[in-house]
């Protein structure tokens, strides 16, 4: 099977990603599990990636998510799909299986593993880091992340134990704090706000809802709206 067998260019047994590199692969990130779809998740990000999103992660978490052989299952499947079109496919906090599946990298949040021994699994895979305040943002860059996570922006009711709001500022506060990392903005992201999270510092959006969260016949335009808001 060909896309099994075909490389990625980013890869957890790869060099670092540059800085400008990760910058591109923010733009448009989708963040998946099946339980956030309304349709097979398979669906939803093969038209997502047709709608140009620049990087995947796979999340599988809430009521009726995957576990065991299914999730791996799954989790090769997406994996395959984002090699195809030659994006990142990123692990939601699962440092086993992000090794096991070689996957590009891996996604973790202040209550998840440590940022530097996680780095020290992936070697010169994508790590990313969720912070909600400057000290924490500090830590990460220190420990080797490669992109921050920066949320919730606006409400959201995908993530049941979201942090407090955060609203647009905490962007520009932690750029003028001496943040050069790439970043990205999480929570409550839509069409309409994603033009100001990029406008007030962010080198991307991450979004659930506002792409995984529509019928699959819609999730490509999706996509190419939130692209055009955001090369704006
Ligand atoms: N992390 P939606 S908010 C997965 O604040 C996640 O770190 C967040 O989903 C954080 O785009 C969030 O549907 C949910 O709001 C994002």
């Amino acid at each position: 099977d060909r896309h099994i067998d075909a490389r990625s260019r980013f890869n957890v047994h790869g060099r670092k990603i540059s800085a400008d590199v990760m910058r591109e692969c923010l733009r448009v990130y989708l963040v998946v599990g099946s339980a956030n779809c309304q349709e097979d998740p398979l669906y939803v990000v093969r038209e997502a990636l047709a709608g140009g999103a620049t990087m995947v992660q796979y999340r599988e978490k809430g009521d009726g998510s995957l576990t065991g052989e299914a999730r791996i299952k799954l989790a090769l499947q997406l994996q395959g799909l984002c090699r195809e079109a030659g994006v990142p496919f990123i692990i939601n906090d699962d440092v086993e299986l992000a090794l096991r599946i070689q996957a590009d990298g891996i996604h973790i949040g202040q209550e998840d593993a440590d940022a530097g021994w996680v780095r020290s699994r992936i070697g010169g895979g994508i790590l990313g880091v969720s912070v909600h305040q400057l000290e924490e943002a500090e830590r990460a860059v220190q420990q080797g992340a490669d992109y921050l996570g920066i949320g919730p922006i606006y409400p959201t009711s995908s993530k049941p134990d979201a942090h407090a709001v955060h609203g647009l500022e905490i962007l520009p506060g932690l750029r003028q704090a001496g943040i050069h990392l790439p970043l990205v903005g999480i929570g409550g992201i839509t069409l309409e706000r994603a033009g100001e999270v990029i406008s007030a510092g962010a080198d991307g959006i991450a979004v659930i809802s506002a792409v995984a969260g529509l019928p699959g016949d819609q999730v490509r335009h999706a996509v190419q709206q939130l692209k055009k808001r955001i090369n704006r």
